[in-house]
């Protein structure tokens, strides 16, 4: 492992460590594929036009211009990578279907540019993408065989697993992506929660568990970013982050596909957990591409504890 001499470990690039996995080279490929795209991405944040595209998405909701052409900028380099069988994205209404050849390819779910409402006011945003084996992409996340998202933050920083482990790599001034974190863990319990949703919508088990939190001195951090709330749970190794159920909307706000079950699948690979109260994430059978879930993710015993409160604990 990390054999470049004159090199630490820590100096290793996206894909020299990719190619030390053991992986099949369709799927290096594809993952440096997608690294590749977020440097577009990442310039279109920093440079691009912030209005809104006069189009909406398949949740009715207003697409700004830097969706749209995120969306663009990864499909394009999914589409002409070569090992891509059906792409879904947040964006797009239905699945696009590069070929309907499953060997040796990949299928793709990915939300281009998540916490869109945050870049008027310049707050960190980002891409989350979930890597399904062959050409079905309606499976149980734990079928995945890869997750990844990309911080646009002050740093760029992109996280990973393709389930050994959980790394981290930070793009450098030459704008590669080389390793700053490896074999990422959780703590079974933390002190820092962020909860997403209009807390007077809160059902009462949830009202009871985030009282229970703050009584117990967990410290509030929360961003409105589903991508830098996940980073700072994740890389921190400790905290909780909810979008529960509300009032108004039972299955809460998140997407199964596009955000939950690539985020459960690092959080699972750290030794931590997501559940939507229940069940595992990664066990939700999805039945549409817009399906949503409540969502408790982080430490393991701070997440059972929230299960303990859903079910009348
Ligand atoms: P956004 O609407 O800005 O794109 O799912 C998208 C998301 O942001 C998440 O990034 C974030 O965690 C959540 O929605 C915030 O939801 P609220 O609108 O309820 O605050």
């Amino acid at each position: 492992m990390y054999s470049e001499p004159g090199k630490t470990k820590f100096q290793i690039d996206l894909r020299a460590h990719l190619r030390e996995q053991n992986i099949s080279g369709n799927l290096v490929h594809l993952l440096c594929e997608i690294a590749e795209a977020s440097k577009y991405v990442i310039n279109a944040v920093r440079t691009g036009d912030l209005g809104v595209a006069g189009t909406s998405n398949l949740y009715g909701e207003e697409q700004l211009a830097l969706d749209v052409l995120s969306d663009r900028i990864m499909r394009k380099r999914l589409v002409h990578s070569g090992v891509v069988c059906n792409i879904a994205s947040e964006e797009m209404e239905e699945i696009y279907q590069v070929t309907s050849n499953p060997l040796g390819m990949f299928s793709v779910a990915y939300d281009p540019l998540d916490g869109s409402s945050l870049v008027d006011v310049n707050l960190a945003v980002g891409t989350i993408v979930g890597i399904y084996q062959g050409c079905e992409l309606l499976q149980p996340g734990r079928k995945m065989v890869g997750a990844m998202y990309i911080l646009y933050g002050p740093r760029v920083s992109l996280v990973y697993s393709i389930g050994k482990g959980v790394y981290e790599f930070t793009m450098n001034q030459l704008m590669e992506f080389t390793l700053t974190r490896d074999n990422i863990q959780m703590k079974p319990s933390g002190d820092i929660y962020a909860p997403g949703g209009l807390r007077n919508k809160y059902t009462a088990e949830n009202e009871r568990f985030v009282r229970y939190l703050e009584d117990k001195g967990l410290k509030l951090r929360y961003s409105g970013g589903f991508v830098p709330d996940i980073n700072q749970v994740l890389m921190k190794g400790k905290g909780i982050f909810i979008y529960p159920a509300l009032t108004d909307t039972p299955n809460g706000k998140l997407r199964l596909l596009f955000e939950l079950n690539p985020m459960a699948f690092l959080m699972e690979q750290a030794g931590g957990a997501a559940t939507n109260g229940r069940i595992p994430i990664l066990d939700i059978v999805p039945e549409s591409l817009d399906q949503r879930a409540p969502i408790y993710i982080g430490c393991r015993e701070d997440v059972e504890k929230a299960g303990e409160f859903l079910n009348g604990g």
